[in-house]
Formats: C-alpha cells, structure tokens, sequence
C-alpha cells in the first residue's frame, strides 16, 4: 500500500478526551472515529488490525472443534421473555420496536438465540457435543462509557455457545475453550491469566476472566507470579483428548488468582510473599458454565442414550475483538507510539523514501515495494513528499514492526537501513538481503 493513496488521518496533538494510552494512540494513529458516546468507526490501519485479531480467534476456535455461524444483531423480545432474561436485563439493553409495535432489542448477547437455533435442529445426543459461534456487534447502554473501545457501548464480540448431553461433557467443552483461549491470546503477543469471577447477568456457577495485566485495567487482581512463566499450549494440541486438556487446565487453575469480586484473603496469605502479584487487569475473555439456565425454560432438549429426553447442558464464552485491539496497545507501546506485535500489526513494514523524487531513491522503493509485496510481505510505501522526520515519527506511531529506511546516501553505498520497531535496533543491509532479513525475523 502506497501512503500517497492510503486513508491514515494522523492527529498530531494528543485528543484531550482520551485518559488512557491505547484510546490516545489509536485517534492519535488513525485506528479510530467516536461517533457517538461509546460507538466508534473503524478506520482502515484499525480495520486492519481488527481483521487479524478476529482472524487468530477463528482459526483458534475452529482448531478446538467449534462451528462458525452469523446471527443477527436484532433479535425478538420473545426470545428474552421466554428465558426470562427480557425483564432482568435492565437498562442496559437497548430495546427497540418495529412498524408493527413488536418489541425488538438490539443483542448485548445471544444466548437465547442460539438455543433457539439448536431447539429446532438438534435432537438427539448423537449430535453432541456441538459448540456455534459467530463474531458480530453487541450493544450494551453501558452507564460509563470509556476509554475508547476498551469499554464501548458498540462492540465487537465472539461469542461460542456449547451444548452436551450432560455435565461431564459440558465441563470437556468449558475446557477446550479456555484452552483454545490460552492459545489465542499467546499468539497475539499477550499474557492472559485465568481468573475466577462472578457470572453476573450470564448466570451459571463456574466461570473464569481472562485477564491481561495493565495499569490502565478496570479490575483490581490478585495472582501468583508463576502464571507468568507457564507454558502455553502449542499448536499440535490434541482437541479430542479430554483427560489431557482436563491436565492443562489443571495446570492452568492451580496457582491461586482471582478478581477483586473473588479475592479471597486467607488463600492470598498462603502464597509466597515474594510470589504475590497484586495489580491491575483487563478483562478480555470470559468463559461460563451454566448448565440448564436456558435449555430448561426454552425447551432445548435431546433423547439420550437412555431413551429419555434430556435439557441440554451448555457454556457461553466471549472474547472481546474490539476490546483487545486496545488491550494490546496498553502491554506493547513506548512514547513514541505502539509496537504491534507481527500476528496482528496492520502491515509487517513501513518502507521510508527518505527522499522522495529522487530517482535513485525512488528507483529502490520501487524495487524493494514490489519484491517484498510478491515475497508476501505486506509493506506500507512512505512515498508521500513529507520531510524524513515526519516521516519517522509518523512510522513510530504506527507501530509497524519493520522500518526499511531508504536514504541517497545508503543508495549511492549499496546499502538500506531496517530498524526493529520493538528493540530500536538498525541494522544496514544490502537490498537484496532485505527479504531474508525480514522472513527470519
Ligand atoms: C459470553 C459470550 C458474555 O456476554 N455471553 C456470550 C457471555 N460475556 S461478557 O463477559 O459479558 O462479554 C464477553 C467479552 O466481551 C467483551 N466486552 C466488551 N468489550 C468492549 N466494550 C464493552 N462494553 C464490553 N463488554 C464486554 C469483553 O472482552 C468480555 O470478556
């Protein structure tokens, strides 16, 4: 992508309105537009990196056996009232009505509409386990919007719903998510620690926060500092092994952690003084069991082995996209900007025509623009006429993890400059050595 031809309406002075970083890095980069309070346009660099983020999440849920699916955003009332949940929900939904007076509201959560979908489908436990998820836009009235699309009243959400026959199989399905959860924010670069929490509004007995650690976080947390060095599962996971995903989240849920709303002072106590990790978090994953909550009151059942009908047994379990886009910015940036890491940055190079107009200069980009774009790096070409150190601050900003800077000296020497936007380091190559240098990278 050219600069010249990009849309990346960079703000050169900090937005009064934005307290934390990540909100202030993303107006400030061009991620973002507030619309309204709470609700924000995703400008290309932040669509950019959203598509990545919900990218990893896909591939990491389809691996642990669910389904993808695309539910609607407005759902019936009718829905609401028969899981009961239309009256208790309160004042942060959004209710609305159509032409013909129907109460409709716009979805701050699909429970009940995707055990309408299994109701009329699903009837036997042959056809378990199943577990459906779709990525789409919730509304919550939230009271305090703030901070950005970190806690936005539009947002985006991934939310997995799971159906077993009973809870043994309901506890395999909670298992591969929170595994699957373990993986999917590893690969974007983040340390997520489980933590147990309260179900609120989602109901249920058993649920865990997925939680990063951050100053700017809402939630106050309290963990053992082993968490920080446990090993993430890898790729070659076997999904389809119970008792050995049941290990890792054993493993996973033994050292103590827990939310302000769980924290427990005796256990606290028996954790190492110099274990004891006292600090703020984001939530940016939150997985329940809940049993019949829903199955019950709708009729979500299936005939059992035993030839009698049974109210599924199921879980729900949310990650926040547009929640994490921010959450990433808050662990990986420094004063000139973020640092995205290589999974979810919005291009992998920032290529920086120092001297734009100037054949030879001009001449190089070109060349290392197109064998890079065909190598299948994904380049954004500074070739706009703004001074180098505009253009320098500009790259910082946004973070891309490669700079590959282009000046008329390097080119009369043969030579290029490529900067490591996380550790500072340059380093002065050959241009033909460029793709190599950036593939082991
Ligand atoms: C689980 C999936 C649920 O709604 N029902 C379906 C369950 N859980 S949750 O904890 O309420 O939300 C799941 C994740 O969504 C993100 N999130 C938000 N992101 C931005 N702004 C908000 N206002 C907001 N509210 C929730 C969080 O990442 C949360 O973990």
């Amino acid at each position: 992508m050219r600069l010249s031809r990009f849309f990346l309406p960079i703000l050169k002075e900090n937005p009064r309105e934005a307290e934390i970083v990540s909100h202030r890095l993303m107006l400030r980069a061009g991620m973002l537009k507030q619309q309204a309070a709470g609700s924000f346009s995703w400008l290309p660099l932040g669509k950019r990196v959203l598509d990545k983020v919900c990218a990893i999440i896909r591939e990491e849920q389809n691996r642990s056996g669910a389904h993808e699916i695309l539910m609607p955003t407005i759902q019936s009332a009718d829905l609401w009232m028969e899981s009961g949940r239309y009256e208790a929900y309160g004042k942060e939904m959004l209710r609305l009505q159509d032409r013909h007076e129907r109460d409709m509201l716009y979805g701050p959560t699909n429970e009940e509409m995707v055990t309408d979908i299994f109701r009329a489908h699903v009837k036997s436990y042959k056809d378990l386990p199943l577990n459906l998820y779709h990525i789409q836009w919730k509304f919550r009235d939230e009271v305090r919007p703030r901070f950005g699309v970190m806690r936005s009243r539009e947002f985006l959400m991934k939310d997995a719903y799971s159906f077993d026959l009973d809870f043994e199989g309901a506890k395999a399905a909670y298992n591969r998510m929170f595994v699957a959860y373990l993986r999917t924010f590893e690969r974007m670069g983040l340390k997520a620690i489980p933590m147990r929490a309260e179900t609120g509004p989602i109901g249920g007995d058993l649920s865990h926060e997925f939680i990063i650690l951050a100053e700017t976080g809402e939630s106050a947390v309290f963990c053992d500092r082993h968490y920080l060095e446990l090993p993430v599962p890898g790729e070659e996971t076997d999904f389809s092994d119970d008792a050995a995903i049941s290990g890792i989240v054993a493993q996973w849920t033994t050292p103590y952690a827990a939310t302000d709303d769980m924290h427990d002072e005796g256990e606290w106590e028996k954790v190492g003084e110099s274990d004891r990790l006292a600090a703020r978090g984001i939530e940016v994953g939150h997985i329940f069991h809940f049993g019949q909550k829903y199955s019950e009151p709708m009729g979500a059942k299936v005939l059992g082995p035993d030839g009698k009908e049974h109210a599924v047994s199921m879980g729900s379990y949310g990650i926040g996209p547009s929640r994490l886009v921010a959450g990433i910015i808050e662990a990986s940036h420094d004063e000139n900007g973020i640092i995205w890491p290589r999974s979810v940055a919005p291009f992998d190079v920032a290529l920086i025509n120092m001297k734009a107009g100037d054949d030879a200069c001009d001449g190089l980009c070109e060349r290392l623009y197109g064998e890079m774009g065909r190598a299948g790096i994904d380049v954004l070409y500074d070739d706009t006429d703004q001074r180098a150190g505009g253009k320098f601050a500009t790259a910082d900003l946004i973070g891309l993890p490669y700079q590959i800077i282009v000046g008329p000296r390097g080119v009369a020497a043969g030579e290029v400059e490529i900067k490591n936007r996380a550790t500072g380091e340059r380093e002065t190559v050959s241009p033909d050595s460029v793709i190599a240098r950036l593939g082991v990278a």
